[in-house]
């Protein structure tokens, strides 16, 4: 279990929640620590002193924030809908010493389909089933080891026209240790400091499986949405064929059949204000050899319009304020980051005539674009039609981000299933001029240095194990 910080930040405030909301069944939104202590609402007690949330939360949602171990606050909205689960509105961050900066305006799961591969068997767990709702658990201590928070749980849409609304302790959040943030040496002195991060997470049970949404705030300003899944497997489909599953019991005549966790997460991006672009990075050796290493040349190109884009090396995209810059006169971006992940294409995009796949996909924002398929409504099934229908600039981001996990089951995975996870990063690039909690030995440092532990640089183009 990870180590559980001491609440050197607590917090737990709301704004536009403690008004009756709902169907007049919402009362003050409240937390409640495992150790049964309730969470003060309304303000944000970090390290003693106390931070207004300035969040203005809608109805039917709780304001939270949090100070991280960097001096950074995080605070955002949180609602339940029933169909995508835990949603994420108006995420801000305030680096230390700076000004507060929407960085998304919505960040929700957009579409889990996991298809078998006996063809048997084809789910949409967030269009179909739903991850909110009476499929969303009740947590308790072994979930949560910091503190629950009450939330309004729709049991249709977002709980404003139809359904009923009940108010159940359904979030984690968590501060947790997260390690080592940065280590250097200098003239003997070793500079070494640690970071914490903050969890919010969710428990959706559909079906066999059970579904954790988990959202992790970086001290750094990183965020990691992340979907894990354990449960069991599912009980129906097996097969004879050693292509299509695995043998998860006694011998090797059965087979738990191999499936996909398909998952899209959708983000409205902000940024502060203004108009937003969406760039990617390509690199390629140039082939030639330099005096010691192969040319590369690299850059940012900008996607101009809705588009589709696949992985490959090198690439990253990022999502930029190019109105809005930071100290050093560079403009405002957040990469985006899939590490480890299996590329996949969508089967009811398939169905649907669409030839390709998609890793990440980029279009303007507009309301009736929620899911990645199934979206059944008139703007378009899913996102190839929503980005075959938007020919406008990209200039109010959403990014639908694709993260798969081609699941052959293995014998650990009875019974119950270990958690399995699949994500992405979200990453600050250029948002401040330095680094967010700068020692006060490294002040200043910005840009090349004219000297080095110092030594002048021209002194020390050939230091021993430099590279
Ligand atoms: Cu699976």
């Amino acid at each position: 279990m990870r180590r559980l910080l001491p609440a050197t930040v607590v917090l737990l405030a709301l704004a536009g929640v403690t008004a009756a909301c709902g169907n007049g069944t919402v009362g003050a939104a409240t937390t409640t620590s495992t150790s049964g202590a309730t969470a003060e609402a309304g303000s944000l007690r970090g390290n003693g002193s106390a931070v207004a949330t300035g969040a203005h939360c809608g109805k039917r949602e709780v304001g939270l924030a949090r100070r991280l171990s960097s001096g950074a606050t995080w605070r955002m909205c949180l609602q339940i809908d029933a169909k995508r689960g835990m949603v994420l509105r108006e995420v801000a961050l305030t680096p230390p010493g700076g000004a507060v900066t929407t960085i998304a305006h919505d960040l929700s799961l957009a579409q889990l389909e996991v298809p078998y591969d006996t063809g048997a068997r084809l789910t949409e767990d967030i269009t179909s089933a739903g991850f909110g709702g009476l499929k969303m658990q009740d947590l308790g201590t072994k979930e949560c080891a910091g503190e629950l928070v009450t939330l309004p749980v729709p049991t249709i849409g977002d709980g404003s026209q139809f359904g009923e609304i009940q108010h159940r302790k359904v979030v984690c959040s968590e501060v947790t240790d997260a390690g080592l943030s940065y280590r250097s040496s200098e003239s003997g002195k070793v500079l070494a400091a640690r970071k914490d991060q903050w969890t919010l997470s969710t428990v959706s049970k559909v079906g066999w499986y059970e579904y954790v949404t988990r959202y992790t705030f970086g001290a750094d300003g990183t965020i990691s949405p992340d979907l894990g899944a354990t449960g069991d497997l599912s009980p129906v489909d097996w097969t004879a064929s050693a292509a299509k599953g695995a043998s998860v019991g006694n011998g090797d005549d059965e087979h738990a059949a191999s499936h996909s966790h398909n998952a899209v997460w959708r983000v409205h991006w902000a940024l502060g204000k203004g108009p937003l672009a969406v760039e990617q990075y390509d690199a390629s050796p140039t082939g030639k050899i330099g005096k010691e290493s192969p040319l590369v040349d690299g850059g940012l190109q900008r996607l101009g319009h809705a588009t589709t884009a696949d992985r490959a090396s090198r690439r990253w995209w990022r999502v930029v304020n190019p109105g809005n810059h930071n100290a050093d006169g560079h403009p405002v971006s957040y990469e985006i980051d899939l590490g480890a992940t299996d590329s996949f294409e969508l089967t009811e995009d398939r169905l649907h005539g669409a030839h390709h796949g998609y890793d990440v996909a980029f279009t303007n924002y507009d309301a009736c674009e929620v899911f990645a398929t199934g979206n059944d409504e008139t703007c378009g099934d899913g996102v190839p039609d929503y980005v075959a229908g938007d020919t406008a600039p990209l200039t109010d981001v959403v990014s639908w981000i694709a993260v798969g996990f081609h699941h052959v089951p293995r014998d650990e995975d009875q019974s119950p299933m270990e958690l399995h996870w699949q994500g992405f990063r979200l990453v600050p690039r250029d948002l401040t001029a330095t680094r967010f909690d700068v020692p006060s030995s490294r002040t200043g440092r910005n840009g090349q240095p004219d000297t080095y532990e110092g030594e002048p640089l021209d002194e020390l183009t050939d230091v021993p194990g430099s590279n």
